[in-house]
Order: C-alpha cells, then structure tokens, then sequence
C-alpha cells in the first residue's frame, strides 16, 4: 500500500489532499519537525531520497518531489478529471500551471524563506547591512516575479474559479501552497480579489477539510 510520509507544515499537504480526493486507500505516517532547526527529522530524511517532504513510498519505491508524486498517484487514477486529458480544451492551462507551481512560483517563495533566515541569523553587528541588501534583492529579483505570476493568476482565475477548465483539478492543488503562502504573508487582499476568492473556495472543498483533520495543524503553511 502506497504511504504518505507526511511533515508537519510543509507540501506534502498538498499529497494529503489529493489522496483524499482520490478517495484510495493510504497510510499516513505523521512526523514533527525539528524544533531548533525547523528541518525534516532524522528519520524522515532516512526515508526521503532528497531529504525533503514530501516523500511517498510504495512496496520497494520511495519518490519524492511534489510534482513526481502527483504524476505517480494520478498515473493510478487516469480516468480523474483532476488531470485534463491530452486533448481537451483545459490542458494547455492545466500543464502551465501545475508545472508553475513548482518551477516558478515555489522558488520565489523559498528565497523569501531563506532572506529571512539570513536576516534573522546575521551577527547583530552587520544585521542592518545584510537587511538593506536583502531588501534590494527582493525589490529586484522576487517581488517582479510573484508580481507578474498573480497577475496571471488573477487574470485566468476570471473566467471559472479555477486555473483549468471549469472545475478543480491537480493545478489548482499545486498550486495552494505557493497562493496560500502569498495569502497569509498578506500578499493578495484587495489586489488580487480573484485568488483570494479562490483560497476561500478550496478550502470549502470537502477533501481539502478531510486532509485538514488527519493533518490536526491549523495550516499547512510553514511560516518562521
Ligand atoms: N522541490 C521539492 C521541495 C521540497 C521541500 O523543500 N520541502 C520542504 C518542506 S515545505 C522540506 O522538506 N523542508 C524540510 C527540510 O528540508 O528538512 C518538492 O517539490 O517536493
């Protein structure tokens, strides 16, 4: 049987959520991260390939890589309208944005991550330096791109609610991490009435709240 081996505050929500929307049977292996460095635990790293979450393993398999895994889980299901098929009028907006997720979207979001630990951690004594070239950074290099990616998120998300065709499908579960990490930094409000809307709706979703339960935290989100 496939496991989901599971951290605490991290992606691998978004693989709770798809098996319960899939509605297979799993087994789910929770694991708390570490409380000096925030990281995966030693046993978790045993287990993951990259060390990172999340990991599944099936009989001798262990995959990681969040995109991999979805791939792997909906190959399984191929009658699932979570994946549009090749030819459907969806598609091309489904590929763009499931593999936006990860390729585009998630890299801002951790460099912001790591400018903060930067900052955080820097000798007292140099801290204001390290802040101003930080800021100049995220001025430059982050903001212009997460400006451009909900700008387009904005815009698609007019036409159905979700990112593609007229229901929900594995983009718009990529995609929740990265938006509701920008949501809860702040970043939508009144600019990006569209996604926030949606963050509302996926969490209406039935199994986005059956994850919820067997996850036990009050979000998915990791914030330092
Ligand atoms: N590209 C990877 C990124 C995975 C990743 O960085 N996961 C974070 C959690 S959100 C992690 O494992 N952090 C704990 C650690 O690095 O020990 C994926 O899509 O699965």
């Amino acid at each position: 049987m496939l496991s989901l081996h599971h951290l605490e505050y991290s992606q691998s929500y978004r693989v709770l959520w798809l098996l319960e929307e899939l509605g297979t049977d799993y087994e789910l292996k929770l694991y708390q991260r570490d409380k000096k460095t925030s990281l995966a635990p030693a046993d978790y790293k045993a287990v993951s390939p990259l060390g990172t979450s999340p990991v599944i393993t099936d009989g001798d398999l262990n995959l990681a890589e969040t995109s991999a895994i979805f791939d792997y889980i909906l190959d399984q299901h191929p009658d699932s309208p979570l994946r549009p098929a090749a030819n459907s009028a969806a598609r091309t907006d489904y590929l763009f944005w499931f593999h936006a997720a990860q390729g585009s979207f998630m890299p801002m979001l951790l460099m912001s991550i790591v400018f903060q630990t930067l900052e955080k951690r820097s000798p007292a004594l140099i801290r204001p330096l390290i802040k101003a070239v930080l800021a100049k950074a995220t001025s430059a290099m982050v903001e212009p791109r997460l400006k451009l990616l909900l700008d387009k998120a904005e815009a698609d998300l007019a036409a159905t609610g979700w990112f593609a065709g007229e229901s929900i499908t594995a983009a718009d579960m990529m995609l929740s991490y990265p938006i509701e990490s920008a949501h809860s930094k702040g970043l939508l409000k009144e600019k990006y009435p569209n996604c926030e809307a949606w963050v509302a709706r996926i969490k209406q979703v039935p199994s986005y709240q059956s994850a919820k339960q067997k996850d036990g935290k009050p979000s998915a989100i990791f914030q330092l």
